[in-house]
């Protein structure tokens, strides 16, 4: 009798509506009531003893539940929200085999493009239509290049164990000055007013686009658990995008709160006959649009991609 009165749908978090919210089944049987603006359930596990139980028996299952239930209910969930998971192929340009991507950003009608290894770094413009390297510029010995990002008429350029990042004139890509930082550099991109960075962990870093000052970090996190690897960046919309190091996946991070809100399987991509190094890295939004640029170490191709979730 009691267990028939609660047959229904329920709701593990959160009253109707709330974006928090999450079916735990079609026909759940238990018994729900409500604390605070959470609803709870006793699983049918629990549940159907009840109705041969006494009616304190019944109070105990429900304060168990309660507890057990009431903490999973204080934290919001973690994990991607319905995100893109697939990606769709619109196009592609060719792409310098010789190219050890760490950085990729599109910017004014113009591609720019970090490359990595020492004595082969680089920062070089390509035209974004047929992936021509219009200007390239090299870095000395023994800096190992990684991620960039455009800042007015400025570009960085990071690098990964060498704790100095460049300030180059966006025109003629030439240096303009070089500030140090701790720890390694990986990836780098510009979120409205501030430089977002990554350095292989599963943290990024908050950093002033004119003083490279640092001002903050956050914990990436999926399903509860740190992300670590996290490589090249691309911010657009408020939202963080990842490359993670030694996957085939990119990542899209809410820079609040630190939380992977989609992944997305790029392993289709990958080019045959390619060694263990050349892994994906590389992704700019294409401005006024939904579509990205991604590529990969020493890959042939440059991608136009759409993320989707068909
Ligand atoms: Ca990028």
């Amino acid at each position: 009798m009691v267990a028939d009165a609660f047959r229904a749908r329920l709701l593990l978090c959160g009253g109707s509506g709330e974006p928090d919210c999450r079916w735990v089944g079609e026909r759940w049987i238990g018994l729900a009531g409500r604390r605070g603006g959470h609803r709870w359930i006793v699983p049918h596990v629990f549940a159907a003893p009840c109705t041969r139980a006494t009616l304190s028996d019944v109070r105990w299952l429900l304060m168990a539940a309660v507890f057990v239930l009431s903490a999973a209910c204080t934290t919001p969930p973690s994990g991607p929200a319905g995100g893109p998971t697939r990606v769709e192929v619109l196009g592609t340009l060719p792409h310098d085999t010789g190219a050890f991507t760490q950085g990729l950003e599109l910017s004014g009608g113009v591609l720019y493009e970090g490359t990595g290894l020492e004595g082969q770094s680089s920062l070089r413009r390509l035209d974004p239509d047929t992936g021509e390297v219009e200007h390239r510029v090299d870095l000395p010995e023994p800096l190992f290049g990684e991620g960039i990002t455009v800042v007015d008429d400025r570009i960085w350029q990071l690098t990964w164990r060498d704790g100095v990042a460049i300030e180059r004139d966006r025109d003629t890509l030439e240096e303009v000055r070089r500030v140090t930082y701790d720890g390694e550099g990986w990836g780098l991109c510009r979120d409205g007013g501030r430089l977002v960075m990554s350095d292989g962990s599963a943290e990024l870093t908050f950093r002033d686009p004119t003083s490279f000052v640092e001002h903050g970090t956050v914990t990436v996190r999926r399903d509860g658990q740190p992300v670590t690897r996290l490589n090249e960046l691309e911010c657009v919309n408020g939202q963080v995008w990842a490359n993670v190091w030694l996957s085939d996946e990119v990542v899209r991070i809410d820079p609040a709160n630190g939380q992977v809100t989609a992944t997305v399987d790029l392993s289709g991509l990958r080019p045959a006959d390619v060694p263990d190094s050349a892994v994906l890295n590389g992704i700019a939004a294409v401005p006024g649009t939904d579509e990205f640029l991604v590529t990969g170490k020493n890959w042939p191709t440059i991608f136009r991609v759409r993320f989707t979730d068909g």
